[in-house]
């Protein structure tokens, strides 16, 4: 009889060994005297895999024992990037680990590369959520994600003569270890059909006869945390054909059309939409929307029914937390299955339902949030649209009673709105319903209470608070920045910080120490190092490592103005060009990066990555420029990128318009990776702002207020003299392609100008000759640097998950102990 702790795999480098080898042998199927970096890998993650298994289970079994109130985490989006190296060091045996490897002839870096990226999201969003679940695992709380298992992620993005070109990214090709097929939980989802009236209990009761089944498999990806046994499932659901569906066929071709119609089941799950902008009303998305939702709630049914027999603890057991209002319909489902399946009365039902739900809003702007036509809704799924008339019926009524006849206001807080295409408005759904409203940032509260959501602050103020987003530091430190990870530990003495990050402030007390300066700066150059090998690999560039590396990776929009950056930086080369030779001496030099997707159909970001690459090839084909400044386009930006790239940057550029960033979170990482910041007041940066102390960051531009009054001066906002300068160098085709530019130099043209690049031109400058300046003083930027890092626990999801916990869901940690 093995004993309670013989029952657990063991750790020990010989343990690991051996279970690689096994896994090489019988999971790859390759001789264990010959296999290749990429089976080594297979292998390895196969190993990490069991411990997974071994601890998803026991925390599941202590979560039943306890019966804690959970979290579910419903997001349509998730960026985990990569596994296999977060995982070993969650379960803290990645040195055990890299022992084993490193008898058998391999290097963990080396094995560790050979993963891809999880890509099943685009931006901010879907990164947040990744971090997010790595908090909520590592604090124990009782919680689970749910999201959809797309077979092709974002797409790769490939540059042919300086275009961006979209290619598939079929993720699942090489198999996916980290997900546990679970092949008995399954559940059908119906669409289409109609709504019919029937007696019950002596009075009509609505059903609804759908017309199509489609059936929903879990897959579950495992969440470990650090320096706990907890972990927690990521959910996700792929979508396979239904034999509820009966097939009648007279012929051999109505059969094999029959299965070719079923096996289409499968495209709801099939692709990411790769927007993340607004939303147009596409049925797919629309059921891949209710596709996700209705499984979900299923399965968070059943567990709820494992253990108690009515609705009445309902809310006292389940949060539902809603990631914008692409889950939103999920409220429409509960009303429908409490309603139709589980026959309660609607008063009860929808006081359910308004216990449960929270929701958190990503979104600045009116015209992106989401509308669902109600004839596309209509069709696939009727009962619903019902119900969301009803729930909007009830609520206009009570309304009219607080506010009287004001139409207009009645008429922009409704949930359908009228007009050319009736559409259904999933966030004002989502208000009406949740109990509580999250921004993202303070300033992004501040805009939901006077612009986006005003009607429904003045209503509701109670409903309306934010929780300023947080980055993972064992992501974004100790994962892709072993090298500091050590040098914060050694100086704190501890690496407590890991799990209590607040300790990170001590790093200020050392903020003078010449010894801490040369340890920090070695550790920053090993990483510009890797980056600069990085960049060559990829470009052919050689980039001068003693520059000041200038960054700005995240989707390419508008509002975020990488424009304004590119524009900059011809800026610095005129200058450059137009100068004494003795004088160039003084410039400090630079390595411009960028990179980032733009939407596929957004064509005006698509000519900024072509703008990019134009001007890059003049520059760093000019001998007159040397050393002196360099532009490089980094292809294909993703999470595992950005782990590169983020620790090796000495300056990182967050410049959106004031107002339209509602937080923004690359800025936290590289805030963490001791990077400086030049940046507006916009979003989160605010609070960073109050946390370092404007004198450590280089901030510029106009300010939320003065945005509207800036654009309502339209042509005669003066714009400054340099700025029209470079902006003709492009519209004269100094840079070639003139004709394909025109409309980019038009839309920040006098007038035209609704983000106020040339407004902000000016300021803009300023900022970076401040970080020139800078620089320079190696002294001083060092000290700005380790302060940056000191100054970043504030914005450790750790921090928001804990208030979610405590001021949103309700929810405790439950901490499993064995
Ligand atoms: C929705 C419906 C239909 C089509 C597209 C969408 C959609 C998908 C993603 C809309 C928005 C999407 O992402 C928005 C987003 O990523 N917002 C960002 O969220 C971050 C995390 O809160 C913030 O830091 C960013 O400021 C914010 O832009």
């Amino acid at each position: 009889m093995l004993g309670l702790m013989d029952r657990f795999l063991k750790n020990d480098p010989a343990s690991l060994q051996k279970d690689i080898l096994d896994h090489v042998e019988y999971t790859v199927a390759r001789s264990r005297f010959s296999f290749d970096d990429f089976e080594a890998y297979q292998a390895l993650a196969h190993s990490v895999r069991d411990r997974l298994i071994e601890r998803c289970h026991d925390t599941q079994i202590y979560l039943k024992m306890k019966d804690p109130k959970r979290i579910y985490f419903l997001s349509l989006e998730y960026l985990m990037g990569r596994s296999l190296s977060n995982s070993v060091i969650n379960l803290g045996v990645r040195d055990q680990y890299a022992e084993a490897l490193s008898q058998l002839g391999f290097e963990f870096e080396v094995v560790a590369e050979q993963e891809g990226d999880a890509a099943l999201g685009n931006g901010g969003l879907a990164r947040l959520s990744a971090c997010q679940m790595d908090s909520l695992a590592t604090l124990d709380y009782p919680a689970w994600g749910y999201g959809l298992r797309y077979q092709y992620g974002l797409f790769r993005q490939v540059i042919l003569d300086g275009y961006q070109h979209e290619q598939p990214d079929y993720w699942l090709n090489f198999g996916n270890p980290w997900e546990i097929e679970r092949i008995h939980v399954t559940y059908p989802v119906k669409f289409y059909g109609t709504v019919e009236e029937v007696d019950f209990n002596g009075g009509k009761q609505k059903v609804w006869v759908p017309g199509e089944t489609v059936e929903a498999v879990a897959y579950d990806n495992p969440i470990p945390g650090y320096g706990t046994r907890n972990t927690i499932t990521l959910r996700l659901w792929a979508a396979k054909p239904s034999d509820q569906n009966n097939m009648e066929s007279y012929n051999t071709g109505d059969y094999i059309n029959a299965v070719v119609d079923r096996q289409r089941a499968e495209t709801i799950s099939s692709v990411l939409y790769p927007d993340d902008r607004s939303y147009q009303g596409k049925e797919l998305r629309l059921k891949q929307q209710y596709f996700f939702v209705s499984a979900s709630l299923q399965d968070i049914i059943r567990r709820y029914k494992d253990t108690h027999n009515n609705f009445d603890d309902f809310p006292d057991k389940v949060a539902l937390q809603l990631n914008d209002t692409q889950p939103s319909l999920v409220i429409a489902e509960l009303m429908r299955v409490l309603v139709d399946e589980e026959n309660l009365v609607w008063s009860k039902a929808w006081d359910i339902v308004c216990k449960v739900f929270s929701f958190t809003t990503h979104t600045v702007s009116r015209d992106n949030l989401e509308k669902v036509p109600v004839d596309l809704l209509g069709s696939l799924l009727p009962r619903h649209l019902q119900i969301i008339y009803d729930i909007n019926f009830k609520f206009i009524d009570d309304l009219k009673k607080k506010i009287g006849t004001d139409y207009d206001r009645l008429s922009r807080m409704s949930v359908v709105e009228e007009g050319a295409v009736k559409s259904i408005r999933m966030a004002n759904l989502s208000i009406v319903c949740a109990h509580t409203v999250n921004g993202v940032s303070r300033v992004h509260w501040e805009l939901l209470k006077t612009r986006i959501f005003k009607d429904f602050y003045e209503l509701w103020p109670h409903k309306f608070h934010y929780k300023t987003n947080g980055v993972t530091q064992r992501r974004w430190i100790v994962v892709s920045n072993p090298n500091l990870c050590s040098l914060i530990s050694k100086w704190l003495g501890t690496e407590a910080w890991i799990r209590e990050v607040d300790l990170l402030a001590g790093l200020r007390e050392h903020a003078a120490d010449a010894e801490l300066y040369r340890e920090w700066k070695t550790v920053r150059m090993v990483n510009k190092m890797r980056l600069a090998e990085y960049i060559e690999a990829m470009s052919g560039i050689k980039v001068n490592v003693n520059a000041m590396f200038d960054v700005q990776i995240k989707r390419i929009h508008e509002y975020k103005r990488q424009f304004l950056n590119i524009l900059g930086i011809i800026h610095r080369y005129d200058c450059i060009k137009n100068m004494e030779k003795n004088d160039r001496r003084k410039v400090v030099p630079r390595v411009c990066i960028i990179g980032g997707k733009a939407a596929p159909g957004y064509e005006i970001a698509k000519k900024v990555i072509k703008l990019c690459h134009a001007v890059a090839s003049k520059i760093n084909n000019d001998p007159d420029v040397g050393d002196l400044l360099k532009l490089v386009f980094i292809p294909d930006y993703n999470v595992s990128v950005a782990e590169l790239v983020i620790p090796g940057a000495d300056l990182s550029q967050h410049i959106s318009t004031a107002g339209h960033e509602a937080s923004g979170t690359g800025i936290m990482k590289f805030l963490m990776n001791g990077c400086l910041l030049l940046a507006t007041a916009d979003g989160s940066t605010v609070e960073i702002m109050e946390e370092l102390g404007a004198e450590n960051m280089f901030l510029f531009g106009a300010k939320l207020h003065e945005v509207p009054v800036l654009r309502e001066k339209g042509q005669n906002l003066k714009v400054p003299l340099q700025f029209a300068r470079v902006v003709r160098m492009v519209r004269d085709g100094y840079f070639g392609f003139q004709e394909h530019f025109k409309s980019l130099c038009d839309s920040v043209e006098s007038g035209n100008d609704f983000y106020l690049v040339g407004y902000d031109f000016e300021s803009y400058l300023e900022a970076q000759a401040a970080a020139d300046k800078a620089f320079v003083d190696e002294e001083k930027w060092c000290r700005m640097s380790i302060l940056s890092t000191a100054g970043s626990a504030r914005f450790s999801s750790d921090r928001t998950m804990e208030e979610y916990a405590e001021k949103t869901w309700g929810i405790k940690p439950c901490r499993c102990p064995f």
